[in-house]
Parts: structure tokens; C-alpha cells; sequence
């Protein structure tokens, strides 16, 4: 099946966002009276909202009303949203631009695939949007990854199937949802924590996305070779 389309996850992959969602975070934690350290962090990429402020609450052996709960993320968001306004084109990820202009050139379609429901403020801060054909993000969607959902809706909307689109993800989830919904999927980070994938690399940087599409012509299970 020919591919026609690269649909990519915005945060750990385009935007290191993590680090502003870490640093709210880290701050409902502290006023909940715990600390929370990077490494607990790393449970939280790719996780939506509402799973994360779980995570967070377990970390800290908290447990509060579902009432409480939507307050403490609402909290949380204020506090990121305020971060990323502040956002500029320089924290788009090494290597990024290239990759989109020659995945353009190349006649693929492109999507925006995020759990985010702060995507808009994202691309708008940062100029990324021109690089899109579709934006699906967190507003649009009801299962989170590793539901497949985001990815099929994004395939959907550029009138394609699956299997003629290729996802980007930095997150284990993210790469789950890519394969139960029958795509192909580059890993974006650690080989140890992406090992599903069907090939990992370290980043965007210096990637050609022809070869990645040879690649994956040529070898319909693991990718060996770039
Ligand atoms: P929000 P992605 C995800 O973005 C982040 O990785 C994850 O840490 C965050 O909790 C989630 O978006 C929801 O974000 O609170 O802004 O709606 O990796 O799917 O682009
Ligand atoms: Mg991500």
C-alpha cells in the first residue's frame, strides 16, 4: 500500500511541551503538600488531562471528589496555558522545519495528531499550523490513546486509510494507538521505551522522509534499515 500521509504527535515530537505541563504539575503538587520529581513526570506524556492529575493524586497517596478533581485541573491548565503563551517559533524541535518542508515537497498529506486540548495555542504561538493539512487534538476526540481514535480521525478527514499513513510519536501509548489502529510507526525517543514501533529514532533531525517511506515500502514488519 502506498503511503500518502505522515500524521504526527505535536508535544515530544514538533514541541517539547513537557516541560511546561511538568512545571504546573510539580506546582499542584507542591500546593497539595508533596514534591513530584521528573521521573514521575515521565508516566504523564501522551496521557491525557484527566489520567495525569490520577497519576499525580496517586503519586501523592491523595484522593479528593470528582469535584475537586476538575478543580485541580482547571487549576493546573490556568497555569499552563499561561506557559504557553508565551511560546515562540524557536521551541519548535531540531530539525522539524526541514522534516515538514521536504515531507511537503514530497507530495505527502500531513496531520496534526494530538491528546492536547491546548493544540490551537500550541501551533498559533509557535507558526506551526502552515505545515497542516489537519488538526485533530483533544477537543475533537473522546478515547484517549492508545485508542486509536485520533490517528483514524485524522486518516478520515484526509480521505485515506490506515494503512496509507505513517505516524510520528514520542510516547508509548501513542505508539500502541498507532498499531492497533493499523498504521506504520516511527518512534520518536527511546528505543527501550518505543521498542514497539517499528522503527525508533532519536529525533527529526537530519531525517529524509523519502527514506523513511522507503523503508517502510520495503519492509512491511520491523524497519531495519534508513
Ligand atoms: P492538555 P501530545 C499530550 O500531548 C501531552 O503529551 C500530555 O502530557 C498531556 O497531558 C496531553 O497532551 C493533554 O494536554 O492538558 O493540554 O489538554 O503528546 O498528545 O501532543
Ligand atoms: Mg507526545
Amino acid at each position: 500500500m502506498e503511503i500518502k500521509a505522515f500524521l504526527f504527535d505535536l508535544d515530544g515530537v514538533l514541541v517539547d511541551t513537557a516541560k511546561y505541563h511538568y512545571l504546573a504539575w510539580r506546582k499542584l503538587a507542591s500546593q497539595l503538600g508533596f514534591e513530584f520529581n521528573e521521573e514521575q513526570n515521565e508516566r504523564l506524556k501522551g496521557v491525557s488531562r484527566m489520567a495525569s492529575l490520577e497519576i499525580l493524586l496517586e503519586v501523592g497517596g491523595i484522593h479528593v471528589s470528582e469535584q475537586e478533581k476538575q478543580h485541580m485541573a482547571e487549576v493546573k491548565n490556568n497555569w499552563y496555558v499561561q506557559l504557553i503563551s508565551s511560546m515562540t517559533p524557536d521551541e519548535i524541535l531540531p530539525g522539524v522545519p526541514e522534516f515538514l518542508n521536504k515531507t511537503r515537497q514530497a507530495g505527502l498529506k500531513t496531520a496534526i495528531c494530538s491528546a492536547s486540548k491546548n493544540t490551537p495555542v500550541i501551533l498559533e504561538r509557535t507558526g506551526l499550523g502552515k505545515w497542516f493539512d489537519v488538526v485533530v487534538d483533544g477537543n475533537r476526540t473522546s478515547r484517549a490513546k492508545p485508542d486509536p481514535e485520533v490517528f483514524l480521525l485524522a486518516a478520515s478527514d484526509l480521505h485515506l486509510s490506515a494503512s496509507e499513513c505513517v505516524v510520528f510519536e514520542d510516547a508509548e501509548a501513542g505508539v500502541e494507538a498507532a498499531l492497533r489502529g493499523n498504521m506504520r510507526c516511527i518512534g520518536i525517543g527511546s528505543e527501550e521505551i518505543l521498542s514497539k514501533a517499528n522503527k525508533v529514532v532519536p529525533n527529526l533531525k537530519n531525517m529524509d522522509p523519502l527514506d523513511v517511506l522507503k523503508a517502510i515500502q520495503n519492509n512491511h514488519e520491523k524497519i531495519n534499515s534508513f
